[in-house]
Parts: structure tokens; C-alpha cells; sequence
């Protein structure tokens, strides 16, 4: 029997990886979650609200390597648009599929639902196309090709699609077929231009370093990477995007590099390098600590996503999976390793009743992490908090460091678990990003998975405290809420909850944490101005421009 649309699209997306599919169900798009609830190997995983999905999708692209959600016309599409803008910053191939009215109502420009009421239809198709890296509205004679096009699209740039499906389209045969599209690959001599002048780059310099960037990660090339970095020797450090992108109990891992505000050893050391190979990092504001980073462009090979520069020069159409797999074995530098002392977290300190300060709480979580676990961090206080934190070999920490969306990381964890129901997963968020998308936490219960999450409850937005002119304006204060209650009203059952206002406590929690069979949610209560080393020096950075102190 002849596939409809929808079902041609379900089989394609399922046969490059996607097993599962987020979303909030809605009329116009009742032919697709139709189809995806009949699906025998696609599972509808329905969210709280759109924009949750879309952090799910993004969280489960983190791990999977792609993700899907689907939305109903204007109202859900809509709502999902800040997930999908942070997923295309992110590089995340998400997939947004949106069910949209039928083609005579669109076609009789009728007053709908959904709608301005102006008779278009193409408005938010229109605006959803600077957010993703290509656009389809399906029909019976296109949807083959077009899906080709778009899983083309979104596995070579690395980011999100929007498809659209009308009502009456989703449940048509679909005419036609399309072979499945090649990614390209690199032009040959680019190619072999390019390792040339990085071997030569390398060879010529005396000290040299790798900076691995989070697009290593979302390639899925950490191998070839950690390959190319043994080959050569030569040791890495990563800025705060790119964290544990490859383990960071890799014996040439030499600690973090954050500009001028931390870890001044390993910043005087890579920015004394005659070669810094940067490998798909980013030099933005956040992995900068606000650009006090120095590299000499002159010094610096960039081993882009699809080109290499190597000084002055750009060699295009150079993918970076062929590159990094040209180079190795072509370098053997067998450098030393440096000479250069990581900034760490410090020891483990207070314990009783004390308080809960920034010295005793970031060192207990660089201590609870275990190999492999999946750590995801909101923006705020406490993420940059964990940059120092030496992670075990294979721990994964993922932040929307760019994007930098608050309220990402709670459903994004969800999608992580997930994508990943085998691993080990840690939510640290602010309570102010958890206020904003807190009710995904009941969906980790209603799929039986079993998230580790600490809900850093500080009384308010301490980055923002620490950012603008007055750490005590208004503006930064939020309602006060019983976070460790919430597990309980949103419907979870058998959770270990605490909330937690000392060393003691915390260190109990921690340990029944480590036991638990169950999910975990621990509320961790500190002083509103307690913000970790970082973050003071940042602060104290931008109070020189506001000359305020
Ligand atoms: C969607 C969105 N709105 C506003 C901001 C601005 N913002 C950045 S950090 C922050 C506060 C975070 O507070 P919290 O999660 O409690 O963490 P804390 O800094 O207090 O540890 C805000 C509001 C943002 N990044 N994203
Ligand atoms: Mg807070």
C-alpha cells in the first residue's frame, strides 16, 4: 500500500534516528500526531507547553544527535519559536513539524482559529524561516524530495528545519519517490591544501594547542578529534561552550580557558602558544568571560564546520570530519605536556550547621559527578559556577551557553533523559530558570525516568544581580516558591525531595542522593548574594563601567 505524506515522513525520520517525537497535540495537527501515536516505533512524548518541547527536542538532539517535535498551527508553533532560535544558535538539527490548516481553508482565506483573522496563512511559516536553516510546505508531489532536502539540510548545517503539513496533505498517497541525499563532501584539493598548511602551521611553530569547540560534539567527531589530539601530542583546554566536549580525563586536558577572569595559568599559557588550533569553538562573549580572551589571529588555525583557516587563509568546501581525519598520523609533535596549573574548585569545606556558601556547594557537586554522567546547567550563577569543577573521565556538560535562554535546561533535561534513559542524568538550575518551565519535571515521572536535580534557591536572579547597577533593584527579586514541594503537586511519586539550608543536611542529601533508586530533587538554599569566584570577578568587571561598587 502507498505511504501517506505523513507516514513517508515518519519512516524517514525514524530511519536516520529519531525514535521519539515532543509536542502539544491540536486540531490542525491531528493527522500527524494521529500518525506518530500509530507509529510502531515512534513514541509521542506530549510536554507541558511548545516551547518545552522544543527544549526537549533540543535536549534529546544533544544526545541523539537529532531530535523532532511537533506543534499545531500559529498558537503552538509560535510558542515553540525561542526553542527553535536556540537550537539553530546551538547547532541542534531539531525538526519542527507543524500541522497547519487544510488547503481550502487556506486556499478561501477563511476566518479560523489560529489565525490574525486577516486571511493569510503564510505569516508564521514567514516567521519561523530566519530560525531555520530551510523550510518545506508539504504536498502529495513534493513531500519526497523535500523531506530528502530537509534531512539533508539539517544534518549538514547542524540545524534546525520547519516543516509544514496541511491537514488534508498529511493523509494523502504520496506520489512519487526521492533517493536519500549524500552529505557533500570536501573538494579535494582544498582539502589537501588545507592539512598541508596545518602541518606546516604546526610543524613551524614551537609550542602549540588545541582549543576543541562544542561543534566537535554536535558532528559527533570527539574521536576523530581525541585522535588528532594523541596523534599530535599536543595538549587542549576548553572554553566554557565546549566543556568536557572531550573528556576532561584525557591525559592532555590542561583545565579551562576563560579569558582574564580565571585560570590565569592556563590563559598565559595558550595565549603564549605560536599555534592555537581551534577546532569548531567559538570566540563569543560567554566562552570569553565578555571577550578578555587574546588570541593572535595571525597564530590561530581554524578548523571550521565546513572550511579551515590557517592564518590568513581560508580553505573552503573542507569539512571538518575529512580534516581532522587527514591530519592524524600527519603531526607528531610529542610535545611535553606544559607546565601549567588548572584553576580548581578547592576543597570540600564547612560542615554542620554552617551555611551553605558558594566554597562549600560547588566543590560537593564537582564531587558527586561520576564518569559519564550527563550534566545539564542553566544559565545563571551556578553553571559558570561549575566551570572550574574537573569532571570525571566522560561526563558530559551541556549549557546554552550562547543562546543563553533561562528555563532551557529543565526540559532539556527531560529530553535528555529521554534520548539517553541509560545514563546518569544532572539537572542544576537556578530557581529563577526553573520558574519559568518548572512543569516539565512531571514528565521524567510519567516515563519512569530518574533525573538527579538540584534547584539552586538564592532568592532571586543573582546573575542579573551581579550584572546590573544595583544588586538590590527590585526587578531581580521572584516569588518565593517551595521548590522541593513541586515534584509532589506536578504528580511525581516516590521521589526523594529535600530542601536543604546547611553543610550537614546537604552533605546527608548528597549521600542519599548517590544511593537513591528513584529520582531525586533537592532544593539547595543559599544567601542571595553568595555567587561563586567567577561570577564576583565579573561582577567586580562590570562595576568598573558602571563605577559602582
Ligand atoms: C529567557 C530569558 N529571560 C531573561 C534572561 C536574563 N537572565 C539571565 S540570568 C537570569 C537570572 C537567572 O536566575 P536563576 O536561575 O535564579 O540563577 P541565579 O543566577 O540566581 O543563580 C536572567 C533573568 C535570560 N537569560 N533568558
Ligand atoms: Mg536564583
Amino acid at each position: 500500500m502507498t505511504e501517506t505524506v505523513i507516514q513517508y515522513i515518519l519512516r524517514r525520520l525514524n530511519e536516520i534516528g529519531i525514535d521519539d517525537i515532543f509536542g502539544v497535540a491540536g486540531d490542525y495537527a491531528f493527522p500527524v500526531n494521529d500518525a506518530i501515536a500509530e507509529h510502531p516505533a515512534i513514541n509521542w512524548i506530549g510536554c507541558c507547553n511548545e516551547l518545552n518541547a522544543g527544549y526537549a527536542a533540543d535536549g534529546y538532539a544533544r544526545m541523539r544527535g537529532i531530535g523532532a517535535l511537533c506543534t499545531t498551527y500559529g498558537v503552538g508553533e509560535l510558542a515553540a519559536m525561542g526553542a527553535i532560535a536556540g537550537s539553530y544558535a546551538e547547532h541542534l538539527p531539531v525538526f519542527h513539524i507543524v500541522g497547519t490548516p487544510n488547503l481550502p481553508t487556506q486556499e478561501g482565506r477563511a476566518l479560523v482559529h489560529h489565525t490574525l483573522g486577516n486571511g493569510e496563512f503564510d505569516l508564521f511559516g514567514k516567521m519561523a524561516e530566519p530560525i531555520v536553516c530551510a523550510t518545506a510546505t508539504m504536498t502529495p508531489q513534493n513531500a519526497a524530495s523535500e523531506t530528502e532536502r530537509l534531512i539533508t539540510a539539517a544534518l549538514y548545517h547542524r540545524r534546525p528545519v520547519y516543516m509544514a503539513i496541511p491537514s488534508d496533505v498529511a493523509d494523502m498517497p504520496v506520489l512519487g519517490s526521492a533517493a536519500p541525499l549524500s552529505l557533500p563532501s570536501s573538494d579535494a584539493a582544498s582539502l589537501a591544501a588545507a592539512a598541508e598548511a596545518v602541518r606546516a602551521a604546526l610543524n613551524n611553530a614551537g609550542q602549540a594547542c588545541v582549543l576543541p569547540g562544542v561543534l566537535v560534539r554536535r558532528l559527533g567527531l570527539q574521536e576523530s578529534a581525541a585522535t588528532f589530539v594523541e596523534a599530535s601530542g599536543l595538549p587542549f583546554a576548553t572554553m566554557f561552550a565546549d566543556k568536557s566536549v572531550l573528556s576532561e580525563g584525557h591525559p592532555n586536558y590542561i583545565g579551562m580557558y576563560t579569558g582574564r577572569l580565571g585560570g590565569e595559568s592556563v590563559r598565559a599559557f595558550i595565549e603564549s602558544c605560536d599555534a592555537v588550533v581551534m577546532i569548531g569553538a567559538m570566540l563569543t562573549d560567554g566562552n570569553t568571560a565578555g571577550h578578555t580572551v587574546r588570541l593572535d589571529p595571525g597564530k590561530t588555525i581554524n578548523i571550521d564546520h565546513h572550511r579551515t583557516t590557517v592564518g590568513g587563509t581560508v580553505y573552503r568546501n573542507v569539512e571538518m570530519a575529512d580534516i581532522l581525519q587527514q591530519l592524524s598520523g600527519r603531526i607528531t609533535k610529542g610535545a611535553q605536556r606544559p607546565a601549567v596549573t588548572p584553576e580548581t574548585l578547592g576543597p570540600i569545606t564547612g560542615g554542620g550547621e554552617d551555611p551553605i556558601t558558594a566554597d562549600a556547594l560547588y566543590p560537593r557537586w564537582a564531587n558527586f559527578f561520576r564518569p559519564d554522567d550527563v550534566i545539564l546547567t542553566d544559565t545563571g550563577t551556578s553553571s559558570l559556577g561549575l566551570a572550574f569543577a574537573q569532571l570525571p573521565h566522560g561526563a558530559e556538560f551541556h549549557n546554552q551557553t550562547l543562546w543563553a535562554s533561562i528555563g532551557w535546561a529543565t526540559p532539556a533535561a527531560f529530553g535528555a533523559a529521554v534520548g539517553a534513559p541509560q545514563r546518569r542524568l544532572i539537572l542544576i538550575t537556578g530557581e529563577g530558570s526553573h520558574q519559568m518551565t518548572a512543569q516539565e519535571i512531571s514528565q521524567f515521572d510519567r516515563h519512569g525516568l530518574r533525573p538527579i536535580v538540584f534547584v539552586l534557591n538564592n532568592s532571586g536572579y543573582l546573575s542579573e544581580r551581579m550584572l546590573c547597577k544595583d544588586m538590590a533593584l527590585a526587578y531581580n527579586d521572584i516569588a518565593a516558591w517551595n521548590y522541593a514541594e513541586l515534584p509532589h503537586a506536578l504528580g511525581c511519586q516516590g521521589w526523594f525531595t529535600a530542601r536543604v539550608s546547611s553543610c550537614g543536611v546537604l552533605d546527608d542529601a548528597l549521600k542519599t542522593a548517590e544511593q537513591a533508586d528513584g529520582a531525586v530533587y533537592i532544593e539547595v538554599m543559599t544567601d542571595a548574594y553568595e555567587a561563586p569566584p567567577m561570577y564576583k570577578k565579573l561582577h567586580e568587571h562590570v562595576a568598573s563601567f558602571y563605577n559602582i561598587h
